[in-house]
């Protein structure tokens, strides 16, 4: 259910339901994870790229799972979000590597708010973002209701997800919600360079620069400026800063070993 190749230091991952327009059973999730989990865990991966199958991104959580019309006691969903949507999303926030995300068709429901945890999102033009939660009687989970708000304030968030309007790829980057709209036929290849280009980068300067970002959000400024001296005298000391000051001296190209 996903797909996952290691190319010089990428690990593209691709979420592979596409009858289903890649949406989350299961077995989906716990792939996901696992691959995310592995990211973490393996110095040679320095980047990851998650993009889907087929002419979807991710729908979100599959619905056909849980027919109502089956009877039953009523589902503890907060046990589906404690189990598989927020474990994953903790571990691509926390993950000390870029991660991007190539949206390759529509992205609704958590399958919108995974690709908004991601640290830069490139969207076809035709791929549209549909907050479906409230067509359903749900709520924006995967942390939508928390990166929509960031990102865009209030009075976006709350239209968009009360409305489940779906919003097209070209305005969500104007909006600033996700980083470019792209033609279809150029998004993979341009994601597949950044992503390989951020993979031979200094991994180590580009963990601590994700990790202070996010901190951003919650620091005051004092608080923050001493977070910046503390990394700062931490990216002072790694190999790939040597590297970068050599050979910017040398006039020739750093060779970044992310470390
Ligand atoms: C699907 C799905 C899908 C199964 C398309 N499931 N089959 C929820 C509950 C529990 C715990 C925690 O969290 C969550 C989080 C959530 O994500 S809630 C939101 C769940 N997602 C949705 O409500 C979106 C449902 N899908 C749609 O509204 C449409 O499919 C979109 C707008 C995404 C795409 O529309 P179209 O391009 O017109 O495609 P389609 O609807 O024809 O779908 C193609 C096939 O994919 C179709 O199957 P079929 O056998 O008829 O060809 C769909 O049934 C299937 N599919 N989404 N989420």
């Amino acid at each position: 259910t996903v797909l996952a190749e290691l190319d010089s230091g990428v690990l593209k991952l691709t979420l592979n339901r596409p009858e289903k327009l890649n949406s989350f059973n299961e077995e989906m999730h716990l792939a996901l994870r696992a691959q995310v989990q592995r990211a973490h865990d393996e110095d040679a991966i320095r980047a990851v790229l998650l993009t889907g199958a087929g002419r979807g991104f991710c729908a979100g959580q599959d619905l056909g799972d849980r027919d109502p019309r089956k009877g039953g006691p009523k589902p503890d969903l907060g046990h589906t979000i404690e189990t598989f949507y927020n474990p994953t999303l903790r571990l691509i926030r926390a993950l000390e590597k870029p991660v991007i995300c190539a949206v390759n068709g529509v992205a609704a429901g958590a399958g919108a708010n995974i690709a908004f945890a991601c640290d830069i999102v490139l969207a076809a033009k035709s791929a549209k973002f549909i907050q479906a939660f409230s067509k359903i009687g749900l709520i924006p989970d995967a942390g939508g209701s928390w990166s929509l708000t960031r990102i865009l304030g209030e009075p976006r968030a709350k239209a968009l997800t009360l409305t489940a309007e779906p919003l097209m790829a070209e305005t969500a980057a104007d909006w600033g919600l996700i980083w470019k709209a792209l033609d279809d036929e150029a998004l993979i290849p341009e994601a597949e360079a950044l992503a390989a280009k951020l993979a031979a980068g200094p991994t180590l300067g580009l963990g601590l620069t994700k990790r202070l970002i996010h901190e951003a959000a919650t620091n005051d400024l004092d608080t923050h400026l001493d977070r910046e001296r503390d990394c700062q005298r931490e990216a002072g000391r790694s190999d790939d800063y040597a590297e970068g000051v050599t050979a910017f001296l040398e006039k020739r190209p750093a060779s970044f070993r992310g470390k």
